[in-house]
């Protein structure tokens, strides 16, 4: 993968599916006090960065995240600055203020599956902390859960992390403050989602400080990357949930007709032109029902 040349911005890094980019100054040096985030079209499953991209997938995102942040607003303020960005990654793009970030992978669950389902059926605890019996996968909590996770460093996985944990990378106090926050933009999510068809079964989100200490949420927020989205129709707990963006492409790859075995350690193939149509139209149709605006 080679970061798109952006004229005026010096590239950062590269995570799986987004870029950083720095903007340069008059001098043409990286400025230290924003970012250019950029979503970028490609699309991960199972692991691995798929060949095939799902055009307007990255304008999606990013206009969501900017349609949460809106909402979000009176909980915690957000990083953009401005959504004026080069032509080339229009409506894909932010510039951002650059933040002291937080260590800490700030997860928040509102129904039990994945990694949580898996240590309630080991110890009746999630993140170390006690939820009722009779439990199934895509059971809803009570309320909302803090589950942090450590970041990892680049190809490697988030480890659950304890709140204790937490505690010792930021302190006491910021800790409260990542905890309370993280559980409430979910739970706000959910109110907001569920009068539209989507579940948001958990989410994981990202702060920074100001220079003067303050919290600011960063990143995307409550995107189907960051968080999984259910169609709310078809939520039926005791079994693995379909994912609202995701579906098609996970079932064509674990089809026989797509050849590819994902335990395998080989690259998966392209997607089939007809499963990038309809994987586009659910990245879309989640923005429209969420939103109320045609994309
Ligand atoms: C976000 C990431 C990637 C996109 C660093 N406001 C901020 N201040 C400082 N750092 C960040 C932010 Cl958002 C920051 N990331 C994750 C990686 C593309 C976002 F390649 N890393």
């Amino acid at each position: 993968m080679t970061p798109l040349e952006l004229p005026g911005y010096a590239h950062v890094y590269s995570g799986k599916v987004r870029d950083l980019y720095a903007p340069l100054d008059a001098g043409g040096r990286p400025r230290e006090d924003q970012l250019l985030l950029v979503a970028s079209d490609r699309i991960s499953a199972y692991d691995h960065v798929l060949t095939s991209e799902i055009p307007d997938k990255g304008a999606v995102l990013t206009q969501m995240s900017l349609w949460w942040f809106d909402r979000l607003a009176d909980l915690v303020p957000h990083h953009v600055v401005s959504t004026d960005v080069p032509e080339a990654v229009a409506r894909r793009a932010v510039l951002v203020e650059r933040l002291d970030m937080a260590p800490v992978e700030c997860v928040a669950r509102a129904y039990l599956t994945g990694g949580g389902l898996n240590e309630y059926r080991a110890s009746g605890t999630v993140s170390g902390l006690s939820l009722p019996g009779g439990l199934v996968d895509g059971s809803r909590l009570p309320a909302p859960i803090f589950t942090p996770s450590s970041k990892a460093p680049a190809g490697q996985h988030d480890e659950p992390i304890s709140y204790d944990d937490v505690v010792a990378l930021v302190g006491a106090d910021r800790a409260t403050v990542l905890s309370d926050l993280t559980c409430r933009i979910l739970a706000r999510g959910n109110e907001i989602a569920a009068e539209r068809g989507i579940l948001i079964a958990d989410t994981k989100v990202e702060f920074g400080y100001r220079a003067d200490g303050t919290v600011v949420l960063a990143d995307e927020v409550l995107t189907p990357d960051s968080s999984r989205f259910w169609p709310a129709a078809g939520w039926e707990p005791g079994r693995a949930q379909p994912s609202y963006d995701k579906q098609y492409v996970r079932d064509w790859l674990t089809s026989d007709a797509s050849g590819w075995d994902k335990g395998s350690g080989e690259e998966p193939p392209a997607l089939p032109d007809e499963v990038v149509e309809r994987t586009r139209a659910k990245y879309i149709e989640a923005y429209e029902a969420l939103t109320g605006q045609t994309f």
